[in-house]
This record gives structure tokens, C-alpha cells and sequence, in this order.
């Protein structure tokens, strides 16, 4: 009796200690599900801030400064939650910053030339011959390149898309593109250096354990930055193929003749706005409107400013384009030349073409890196240094790209070539936000890419790895 009474009691103790070790396990399975989910919906929450401040600029935009946006998102790039933590950061050309990435700080691939593909670290023609022949539209094979057969011979489930690269990570499907080189030390492309991308051999991938992330060719191109038709200002663009007069003047202070010369060079063919630092108004607009512009030379005391302003003036009101001049407007003269100041807001606030839908966007002068100007496009690099700690040296950044005419080694020949490339606005910004939760363990990323020009903003990518 006393035999079946200890067993059952045994018994008994086996059953509850059994149990007790299941609900353990239970409990640090919940505690784990628990961490996860804090974690997510803190790295949630990092985006969804981004996102909001995003939005909050695109409405209330600061054309004073060029700086706002980016400082803003920068300042709440770490957060605290009751139940997590998160923090947004990225690498660029071997600094850790702070906050979303900028797509505008690195040079689109759809934009870029044979030579400025050329020009990128260990680039070879036959890849950048297969780059052409992916973006553009035709089946012909360039002489080094690869088209759809080419593909196809080798097996391949894809062809080129024969359109502008939707993505960075598409390069990698192009014919002779490796991920060591795309990627370098950034193997799971999130523009943050990971534990594996720093611990040398250990873990794939190899890596020089620096601290720093050496991100190949992904830290200088991006498929993802793009046009909008918001000018600086917040207002869309004032297209000059089609604008009147009367709007130019109100919107720039332009005198009336001015405003008519401008529109009659925006009429030319091949007509460019950046084409104004080079080349006085009176001899641009002379092509459509030689009925406009008696002489090449000045007009009598039109505009109450005149060319030799210096940029380091920087922004000028309203008036500096001479308004007294407007009142009939009827000398005979030509038009007076634009101040500096006035050709940058001409270059901020117009465009030539009718907006349609987004395309490559220019990169944003006060994010590029240095090694984008450097690299892809060959510039000296005394000059780009003197352009970055010109910008770097402005609180509110630069505000306009005439700002950088002074600054040695520029001529307007070549600040004219690089406003082809270079805005002072940015669109497209990349937030990868890690999620720490509160219980230990939980740690989690959601990186997304989003287009802030239009209200709501809107998510051109999602990942959630
Ligand atoms: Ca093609
Ligand atoms: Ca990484
Ligand atoms: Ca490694
Ligand atoms: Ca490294």
C-alpha cells in the first residue's frame, strides 16, 4: 500500500514537473513572440515617423532652406517607444549618417552615359555595354553588349527589361554583373552595416571588419531617385513652353521684357534653362524673338541689378529682377541680363516640358557624395571639395545652384554642365529602420523606399527581410 501511495506521488511529482518545464517553455516561446512583434512594430514606427515628416515638409515646404527636411528626419532618426526602440541610419561613401537615405545623394543609373558608367571602380565595357542594352528600348545588340538572345542562349528565365531600371538590385541580372562588386562589403543591400559585413571571415561575407561599410557599386548608383513637378517653392513647376508673361513676372520678378525673352528662348529648340549661366538672356533669346531685342548689348537701366552680382549674396527679394521696369514695358531696347540670383530661381521654380509622370531624378547637391562627383563624373576633385565645404558651410544648405558660382575653379561652363545633373531638392529617400524590443532578444527591420512629392506619400518599395 504504502509502495503504490509513494508511486503515485512520484507520479504525481513527474507529471507537474513535466508540465512546469512545458509552461517554461511556453512562456519564453511567448516572450519570444512577444520581443518579435515589439521589435517590428518599433522599426513600424520609425518609418511611419520618417514618413510623416516627409509629408509635414511636402506641405509646408521651406524654399529658404535646403536643409530642413533632411535635418528634421535626421534629429528623429532614433526613437523610444514603450515597448521598443528603433533607429534609422545608412553609409554613405564611408560615413555613417544619421536618418534616411537620400537617393538624390548618388547618381541614377538610367541617366548615366558609356563614359560615366565607365568611369565607376571596376566597371568593364562588356558590363556597361549590357547596362545599355538593358535600359534601352531596342533588340540591338551594341558591340560588347547583351539583348534578349543573349540571355536566352545561356538558359535565363529574364531578359533585359528595354526600359530605365526599376531598382538598384535589377543591375544584378545584367550579363557580367557580380554581387561582389554591386555589393561589396553590403551583402543584404540594406545600406547598413550588418554583424556579418564586419566581422572579416567569420561569416559570409568577407570583409574588411573596419567599421566602415564599403558598399561597391550601390554606394554611388541608384535606380530610384525621380522628377517631380513640385518646384522648391512647394508650388509645381511653371512650365515656360506654355506659361504667359504675365505669370513669369509675377512668379520670378521678372521685368515684362525679360519675362518675354525668357519665354522666347524657352520656344528655341534644344533650349535649356541652365544654358542662362552661360549665355546672357539678350543673346539666348534672339534665336525666337529677334523682333523682341534690338541690340545684343544692355538696355538702358531695365533691371535695377546687373550680372556681376555676386552668388555669395546669395537670395535676393523678389525685386531683384527690376519691377519698376514692368509698367508698360514698352523699350525699345532688349531685355536687361538676369542677376545670378534670378537665374538660379528661373533654374529652382521652371521647367521646359509639360510634367507627365516621374523619370530619373537629379541628384541633390547639398546630399551627393563626394565620390559620385569624383567618380562617375570625373569632376577635378579639388573643385568638388571646395562645392562640398561650400555647402557643408551653410546652415540652411544651398538654397540654389547659383550659390556656387564663386567658389574657385567654378566657371558658368561648368556649373552649366553639372545643373544638367545636380537640384537642390530631394524626392526619393530610402528609411531602413531597426526595431529593438523592450524584452530581450527582439530585433527587427522593414526598410522602405518612398516618393514624398505627392500626398500621401507613396511607397515605391517594401521590405520586410
Ligand atoms: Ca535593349
Ligand atoms: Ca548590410
Ligand atoms: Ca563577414
Ligand atoms: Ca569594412
Amino acid at each position: 500500500m504504502l509502495v503504490i501511495v509513494i508511486w503515485a506521488v512520484a507520479i504525481a511529482a513527474a507529471i507537474v514537473g513535466g508540465l512546469q518545464i512545458l509552461s517554461f517553455r511556453q512562456a519564453s516561446l511567448g516572450n519570444d513572440a512577444i520581443a518579435r512583434v515589439q521589435a517590428r512594430w518599433a522599426a513600424r514606427a520609425g518609418v511611419e515617423t520618417m514618413i510623416a515628416i516627409m509629408e509635414y515638409h511636402t506641405e509646408n515646404p521651406d524654399p529658404d532652406d535646403a536643409l530642413a527636411l533632411i535635418l528634421d528626419l535626421e534629429d528623429h532618426s532614433f526613437g523610444k517607444l514603450e515597448t521598443g526602440t528603433y533607429d534609422i541610419r545608412h553609409f554613405l561613401d564611408g560615413f555613417e549618417i544619421a536618418g534616411p537615405l537620400d537617393e538624390h545623394s548618388k547618381a541614377n543609373i538610367n541617366l548615366l552615359s558609356s563614359a560615366e558608367l565607365m568611369n565607376i571602380e571596376d566597371m568593364t565595357p562588356d558590363v556597361v555595354g549590357a547596362i545599355i542594352d538593358w535600359r534601352d528600348g531596342n533588340e540591338d545588340a551594341g558591340m560588347l553588349g547583351a539583348e534578349k538572345t543573349f540571355y536566352q542562349n545561356r538558359g535565363k528565365s529574364f531578359e533585359p527589361r528595354n526600359a530605365n531600371f526599376r531598382n538598384f538590385a535589377e543591375i544584378e541580372l545584367v550579363a557580367g554583373v557580380w554581387p561582389d562588386l554591386t555589393r561589396e562589403e553590403d551583402w543584404n543591400l540594406n545600406g547598413r552595416i550588418d554583424p556579418n559585413e564586419d566581422d572579416g571571415e567569420q561569416t559570409w561575407p568577407e570583409d574588411n571588419p573596419d567599421g566602415i561599410l564599403n558598399a561597391g557599386w550601390s554606394d554611388v548608383l541608384t535606380a530610384s531617385s525621380r522628377t517631380s513637378p513640385r518646384a522648391a517653392s512647394g508650388e509645381d513647376r511653371l512650365n515656360l513652353a506654355i506659361a504667359t508673361s504675365e505669370e513669369v513676372v509675377e512668379r520670378l520678378g521678372l521685368t515684362a521684357t525679360q519675362a518675354s525673352a525668357l519665354l522666347a528662348y524657352a520656344k528655341t529648340p534644344n533650349a535649356r534653362l541652365e544654358q542662362l549661366l552661360v549665355l546672357p538672356l539678350s543673346t539666348l533669346s534672339q534665336g525666337g524673338a529677334s523682333n523682341a531685342s534690338g541690340s545684343p548689348g544692355f538696355s538702358g537701366g531695365a533691371s535695377g541689378k546687373s550680372s556681376e552680382d555676386s552668388a555669395a549674396q546669395g537670395r535676393t527679394g523678389r525685386s531683384s529682377g527690376g519691377r519698376t521696369a514692368t509698367t508698360g514695358g514698352v523699350t525699345q531696347a532688349g531685355p536687361a541680363n538676369l542677376d545670378v540670383a534670378t537665374i538660379g530661381r528661373v533654374m529652382n521654380e521652371c521647367t521646359l516640358k509639360e510634367f507627365i509622370r516621374p523619370e530619373p531624378g537629379k541628384m541633390n547637391v547639398n546630399t551627393v557624395s563626394g565620390r559620385v562627383l569624383k567618380e562617375v563624373f570625373d569632376m577635378n576633385p579639388k573643385l568638388v571639395d571646395s562645392l562640398l565645404s561650400r555647402r557643408d558651410a551653410k546652415v540652411t544648405g544651398l538654397t540654389s545652384l547659383a550659390a556656387v558660382l564663386d567658389i574657385p575653379g567654378m566657371t558658368p561652363q561648368i556649373l552649366s554642365s553639372l545643373a544638367s545633373k545636380l537640384d537642390v531638392q530631394s524626392f526619393v529617400f530610402t528609411i531602413t529602420s531597426r526595431g529593438r524590443s523592450v524584452t530581450v532578444g527582439g530585433e527587427s527591420e522593414i526598410m522602405v523606399t518612398v516618393d514624398r512629392s505627392t500626398l500621401p506619400a507613396q511607397i515605391l518599395m517594401y521590405r520586410e527581410p
